[in-house]
């Protein structure tokens, strides 16, 4: 096979091919060969660039991989109808992580060695990075997190990025929030999931924002993302007498929470943390999720070309405003293809060994972290381990309407 993709890769190549001496060897690989070398992508990417998507479209945590397969397929068809790389288009390979580190570990592992992607955005979880994303470094192959908030994910290696930001970042302002639209918050009880790597840092945050506010820390709850069944917990926590819950989980565990939390009569304010940032939410708290606090690393009014794209094409095929994670996960495959035509751009001299995309992912590494974007995120770079350099951060609302199907978002001043 001769694809594009792989004409593509020897492009970058030409350079040094030429310099030492080898133009008979270049053409030869570059024009008519129809066997595919060691290490060119074999996959019927149709002579496309193939980008790896490792996320849970499959168990609980679909609720919060959906919204990431929308965002990164616009992402998809905007830079090819855009001319891709220079000509080259990209195309989306989808793994399915479902929600465990089991899946994650799989997915990374089909797409590094049978897919032989340029790159990951993935996984879900941050749970599900710690397991899989050492993989991916080992590899020498670039990840960007799109949704994987805890502390300590960029740390995992040095080809491992997020687009994420982290909880330190985001959790505090949804406390603010509250104290702003109830100044007379005193006493706090706090829940979350004990056996989810993102709920424990969040919950971390969330506690030192609680003390640095000067508010008392009436109660901590733990609870399990499987557990359905909340009434102690609840009991617990209401008898604590707080004016303010913070949750700490994903969408079902989280949910069905809250909803037992105002069934057995809380009715203070409810922070919910990023696991619950999802309109995945409202069948399972219905009506009950009204009210609901969420920080946001997303806001669809922010102003850039970009975002106006993502938004339009988002709003077009799902007539609603674009959520947090599908904003990221575009933002995931932008980085990738931005990066990648900024290497096509300079045209480096990438040995062609028997393994030309190892060396291609290597650079490619390099460049995504050295480079400027302007995505629906607003404008990002990199720290050099790999954490997103963001400005913008916001606080929702969530609004039920009265027959408690449907709801929405609406962002504070
Ligand atoms: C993480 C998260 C999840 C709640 C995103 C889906 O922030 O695991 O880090």
């Amino acid at each position: 096979m001769t694809s594009a993709w792989f004409r593509w890769v020897l492009s970058l190549a030409k350079p040094l091919l030429w310099s030492i001496g080898f133009p008979i060897l270049l053409t030869a690989c570059g024009t008519s060969s129809n066997a595919p070398s060691a290490g060119e992508n074999t996959s019927s990417t149709g002579g496309a660039i193939p980008i790896g998507i490792a996320v849970a479209q499959t168990s609980n945590v679909a609720l919060l991989g959906q919204e990431q397969v929308a965002g990164a397929k616009l992402a998809e068809k905007y830079f090819n109808d855009k001319g891709g790389i220079n000509g080259t288009p990209i195309k989306l390979v989808l793994q399915d992580t479902a929600g465990d580190e089991q899946g994650a570990i799989n997915a990374f592992q089909t797409l590094i060695n049978r897919d032989k992607v340029v790159g990951i955005v993935g996984p879900t979880l941050s749970q599900q990075a710690f397991s899989a994303d050492p993989i991916a470094d080992r590899a020498k192959v670039p990840v960007l997190g799109p949704s994987n908030t805890a502390k300590g994910i960029p740390e995992i290696g040095d080809f491992v990025g997020r687009v994420s930001a982290p909880v330190a970042i985001v959790a505090p302002n949804a406390v603010k929030a509250a104290l702003k639209i109830n100044p007379q918050i005193k006493k706090v009880a706090v829940f979350f999931a004990q056996n989810d790597a993102f709920s424990k840092s969040e919950t971390e945050i969330f506690q030192q924002t609680v003390k640095e506010q000067k508010l008392e820390l009436a109660t901590v709850q733990k609870f399990q993302t499987t557990d359905t069944d909340f009434q102690s917990q609840v009991t617990a926590g209401i008898n604590a007498k707080p004016d303010l819950v913070i949750v700490s989980g994903l969408a079902s565990d989280g949910g069905n929470l809250i909803r037992q939390l105002r069934e057995l009569g809380y009715k203070g304010l409810i922070i919910g943390g990023n696991g619950l940032n999802t309109s995945n939410l409202f069948p399972v708290c219905r009506k009950l999720c009204d009210g609901i606090l969420i920080a946001q690393a997303y806001n669809p009014s922010q102003p850039n070309a970009l975002n106006k794209a993502f938004r339009d094409a988002y709003l077009a095929q799902y007539q609603k405003e674009p959520p947090q994670f599908s904003a990221q996960a575009f933002t995931g495959v932008q980085v990738f293809v931005d990066a990648l035509t900024a290497l096509s751009k300079a045209n480096p001299t990438i040995k062609v060994n028997a393994q030309p995309i190892a060396e291609l992912r290597v650079r490619l590494n390099k460049q995504l972290l050295a480079g400027k974007y302007s995505t629906p995120l607003g404008e990002i770079s990199f720290t050099p381990t790999g954490e997103i350099v963001q400005k913008d951060f916001y606080v929702a609302q969530i609004k039920m309407d009265a027959d408690g199907t449907s709801g929405k978002f609406t962002f504070l001043k």
